[in-house]
């Protein structure tokens, strides 16, 4: 039998160690966020959320990746919410031959011929006409190379996974932020639109149509700083959401850009001429790297050559 002493001690002991893990679940919320590198570019298959047993089965999205359908207006089209307030897991699936009526929200889609879709997933999305006006993926990230960025290498693809009749079409747009609550859009670099479908038929073979992004996000990201990402599924234009069309989004790669800020963050014109006194295309990732700093030796460099050119003062176009 225990005695009340032990049984005091015992309840103490209990409570230091709530008190410890809460501790410890606290600091890994704080520091949860994909770290960004300059030299390794992270990568996003959604395949590890799996196939889900039924269609309203829900699935687990990867780590700092989080979703929301906005529902409360049509006020909230083309809207983006806050990654604090968004959601962890997906409440829906499907594949192939998505039906006309399917359930408007948020889905873990598998692509292939089978209704649930097979190993390859991707996260969307399905407008009705009261609800789901907006829908966001979001990703938290951090900038932990020990360096400032001047902007990210972003790719990543647009699937379709139901045509939709709705005049307007539907997209997706990517948005940034620093705090993950104030969005600013990514542009038109960044925007994917498709124009209204003849029905509302779901595809034999999902995705019915694949777009492939790749750009590049100016946006000054300081060292030890959160950045977040938003891709924003919604009707193109105008509030009415009947007949959507299902986007999702697949085959994410973020690699960070070293540089404490945009030389010419509007990207136009010839604001960086005055720097670019050598230039070599690196053939391991297809951009452009500029540099008006001296060689540094090492193996395996860019081009096939012994040297790069400084990571501190090269640009990337
Ligand atoms: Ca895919
Ligand atoms: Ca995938």
């Amino acid at each position: 039998m225990p005695t009340s002493v032990g049984l005091i001690a015992r309840s103490r002991l209990v409570r230091g160690a709530i008190l410890a893990l809460s501790l410890v679940t606290f600091s890994y919320v704080v520091l949860a966020a994909i770290s960004l590198s300059t030299s390794a570019t992270y990568e996003q298959t959604f395949d590890g959320m799996g196939i889900p047993a039924t269609a309203t089965t829900a699935s687990t999205l990867p780590a700092d990746f989080r979703v929301d359908a906005l529902s409360t207006s049509t006020a909230q089209v083309r809207t983006v919410g806050t990654f604090s307030a968004a959601l962890s897991t997906v409440a829906r699936a499907g594949g192939a031959a998505l039906s006309s009526s399917a359930s408007n929200g948020i889905y873990n889609f598998g692509a292939g011929t089978v209704a649930l879709g097979g190993s390859d997933r991707a996260v969307g999305f399905l407008s009705s006409g009261s609800a789901t006006f907006s829908g966001n993926l979001y990703a938290q990230l951090a900038n932990n190379t020990g360096g400032g960025l001047s902007g990210l290498q972003i790719s990543y693809n647009v699937e379709k996974y139901r045509m939709g009749s709705n005049a307007a079409g539907f997209r997706i747009q990517l948005f940034y932020s620093t705090d993950g609550s104030t969005w600013t859009s990514a542009g038109s670099n960044f925007l994917t639109s498709f124009a209204a479908d003849a029905n509302n038929n779901g595809f034999a073979t999902a995705p019915g149509a694949t777009v492939a992004v790749t750009n590049t996000l100016s946006a000054s990201i300081a060292n030890g700083t959160n950045f977040y990402l938003a891709w924003n599924y919604s009707v193109v234009s105008g509030t009415t959401t009947t007949n959507a069309q299902a986007l999702a989004i697949d085959d994410v790669a973020i690699l960070g850009i070293a540089g404490n800020s945009p030389t010419n963050p509007a990207g136009t014109g010839s604001g960086q001429s005055e720097h670019r006194t050598g230039r070599q295309l690196d053939t391991a990732d297809g951009r452009r790297h500029t540099g008006h700093q001296s060689r540094q030796h090492r193996s395996g460099g860019y081009g096939g050559s012994h040297f790069h050119w400084r990571l501190g003062h090269t640009t990337v176009s």
